[in-house]
């Protein structure tokens, strides 16, 4: 799938034939709206701002988004490289059962992906329920869920898009 411009005639001539002429948003394919940055088949946008990972999933969720966890050591290697050399929030936490490990975006019959540094998980002071990545290694550390660091938000390609006064459609940064 492709960014280029006949996608996006191609998505505007679908959305002008369902939509009303008023501002609205509607999803459409093989977009991300800056500044999320796409990768596979997903849009990324990393919060630049300490949150805690309560308030990280909050953050993702107002976004239309969920927070990260990335399934495969390419994705892994992709988020180490938005960290800009801070610690991100992995979506994985034992919160519910301590040992077991939950991540965001697993599917079923696919196995947990998960990168742990040497000695992690040790869920340290026993405490330590959720997930961050360390750029430098782009290995998974169990920590604190207060702690505050950046974090990932992840949503499926679309972009949102609104009619201007002439009724026009037009790309719209409404996320
Ligand atoms: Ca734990
Ligand atoms: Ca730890």
């Amino acid at each position: 799938m492709s960014c280029g411009n006949v996608d996006i005639l191609i998505s505007l001539a679908i959305l002008n034939a369902n939509l009303s002429f008023s501002a609205t948003c509607s999803q459409s394919q093989g977009l991300c709206t800056a500044p999320w940055k796409k990768w596979g088949g997903s849009c990324y946008l990393i919060t630049q701002k300490h949150l805690t990972n309560d308030d990280a999933r909050e953050a993702c969720r107002r976004l239309g988004a969920k927070m990260t966890a990335p399934r495969s050591d390419q994705e892994n290697d992709f988020l180490a490289s938005l960290a800009q050399g801070s610690k991100i929030w992995v979506a994985c936490t034992d919160r519910r059962q301590e040992g077991e490990c939950e991540c965001e975006w697993s599917q079923d019959g696919e196995g947990i992906y998960t990168n742990w540094r040497e000695g992690e998980p040790n869920n340290y002071g026993g405490r330590e329920d959720c997930v961050f990545l360390w750029p430098s290694d782009k290995k998974w550390n169990d920590v604190r869920c207060e702690i505050e660091i950046w974090a990932v938000c992840k949503r499926q390609l679309g972009s949102c898009f609104s009619t201007n006064n002439e009724g026009r459609l037009e790309v719209d940064s409404c996320l």
